[in-house]
């Protein structure tokens, strides 16, 4: 339940939203493996109501369990989640098992959604669901029972019910899924949803995991949700951490503040917490950093990376203007790939590929690499600098709003080091493309970052030296 089945050394996960399986296939093997990503948070793939204009939501109302969505069909699923898994990279599936769709209408795979409760596809019958009432936040039962966004609340008390879904999940264990996101957690009663998970079966030992290994189960609880009702059964997203690391790094609080960064911000356990900067929700309230301020977004996930907390998740989606505008087709409807040549230096069509930023993915390889270390060394000017080591294996620095020209502490062994998140050592040429710093035998370096440039973050790694 809370082992993410990372194959070794690799320690995030990427949301790719919207994405084609075919393209996650891909993306797998030509990049997220080099770059040291762990898993893939994919989009929903059970068949979703088809809603006018095609707005990316219609992919949370499900109208069966039928694998079966603009992302591809069953087929392509098994073929991506083995090409990743053999490259290392696991798929954790969105899985929306509160609700059905509201409304009545066709799905992605031409199933019904009819009259009150009527879900042929899966099959549901009215008498399946909760009755129709709108949410009341004030109330726990209201949250579990009523219709969150007016779609039908499915009953999981009832033996139809929690038999459906859990053959959806063991399905796609048998597809070589290695977790799920449990979308609108928050919406189900507890008990429930631990009858439901007990019976998901171990991963698939023909798809390389070994046995007796539960998957991998990361609950969606808004900040305002109890997550304590859920810990006990997998991973929690810690929106707190959201919330507040987008106002930090927007400059609205002081970097220097994040000294006491976890329990102490009023966070969950490191080891319960799923964090994230942003995600698809949250990317569309104007407010939240995200895609928008390329340097502060790429800072904050820098931050998350770099310091010990958490299971760690990157968002990357596409480019919208309104919040509902979904993701970039072509003329017949079909997902536009953001492979743009099938190379692994392109991606474009309207996606952000946040993941392939290099000051975001240069931190996912040292997250990796400092993995247990403890954080010493904290510095900063009490102010909007910090500097922190993780054991002997990698220093980082930010600032913001001003310029940072400090000579500071590192934990590094003397040497020349190629700053990760301006540029790349070329081992061949002994070149380093970016910033070069020279540690000295007292391990001081001069560290210097240009607000101007944004440049926000400086990062060194053990062995990236010259
Ligand atoms: C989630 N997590 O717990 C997802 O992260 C979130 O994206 C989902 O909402 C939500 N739970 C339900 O799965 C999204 C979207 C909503 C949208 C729903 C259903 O944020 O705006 O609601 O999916 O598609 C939409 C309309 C809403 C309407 C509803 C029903 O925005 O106005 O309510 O459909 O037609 C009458
Ligand atoms: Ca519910």
């Amino acid at each position: 339940q809370f082992d993410p089945h990372f194959a070794k050394g690799r320690r995030s996960i990427v949301h790719l939203f919207e994405w084609t399986w075919t393209d996650i296939a891909m993306e797998c093997e030509s990049f997220l493996r080099y770059h040291g990503y762990g898993g893939v948070q994919i989009s929903p793939p059970s068949e979703n109501l088809i809603i006018e204009n095609r707005p990316w939501f219609e992919r949370y109302q499900p109208v069966s369990y039928v694998l079966k969505t603009r992302s591809g069909d069953e087929d392509d699923f098994k073929t991506m989640t083995k090409r990743c898994n053999d490259v290392g990279v696991r798929i954790y599936v969105d899985a929306v098992i509160n609700h059905m769709s509201t409304g009545n209408g066709i799905g992605t795979a031409g199933n019904e959604a009819s009259g009150e409760g009527e879900y042929p596809g899966v099959p549901y019958t009215s008498g399946d669901f909760h009755r129709t009432c709108t949410v009341d936040y004030s109330s726990t039962d209201n949250i579990r029972n009523c219709q969150l966004e007016g779609l039908r609340d499915l009953n999981h008390s009832k033996t139809n019910v929690r038999e459906k879904i859990v053959g959806y999940l063991n399905r796609l264990i048998d597809l070589g899924v290695a977790g799920f996101r449990i979308d609108a957690a928050r919406h189900m009663w507890p008990d429930d949803l631990r009858a439901i998970l007990r019976k998901v079966k171990n991963l698939s030992r023909e798809h390389g995991f070994e046995s007796d290994q539960s998957p991998l189960i990361y609950l969606e609880v808004n900040s305002e949700g109890d997550a304590t009702d859920y810990a006990d059964m997998g991973l929690v997203t810690e929106f707190k951490f959201a919330h507040k690391i987008s106002n930090v790094f927007k400059g609205n609080d002081k970097l220097a503040y994040l000294r006491t960064w976890g329990t102490q911000w009023g966070f969950m356990d490191t080891a319960e917490a799923l964090v994230f900067v942003d995600n698809h929700d949250l990317q569309r309230n104007p407010g939240h950093l995200s895609y928008t301020s390329p340097g502060r977004y790429a800072a904050a996930n820098a931050f998350m990376l770099a310091y010990p907390y958490g299971t760690s998740k990157i968002m990357s989606g596409y480019r919208f203007g309104g919040r509902n505008q979904g993701p970039p087709v072509d003329r017949h409807g079909n997902l536009r790939s953001p492979h743009l040549d099938g190379t692994e230096r392109t991606c474009g069509n309207g996606y952000t590929c946040e993941h392939r930023w290099k000051g975001i993915y240069s931190m996912v390889l040292f997250k990796n690499a400092v993995w247990n270390q403890p954080l010493t060394n904290w510095w900063s000017n009490g102010d909007q600098q910090i500097a922190f080591c993780r054991g002997r294996k990698g220093f980082v620095a930010f600032t913001q709003w001003l310029d940072l020209n400090e000579e500071l502490q590192t934990c590094l062994a003397p040497g020349k080091y190629c700053d990760i998140v301006s540029g790349d050592l070329l081992a061949v040429e002994n070149r380093c493309t970016g910033k070069t710093v020279e540690v000295k035998s007292d391990g001081k370096a001069a560290i210097n970052l240009s607000f101007d440039k944004e440049e926000y973050v400086l990062a060194l790694m053990e062995h990236v030296k010259l």
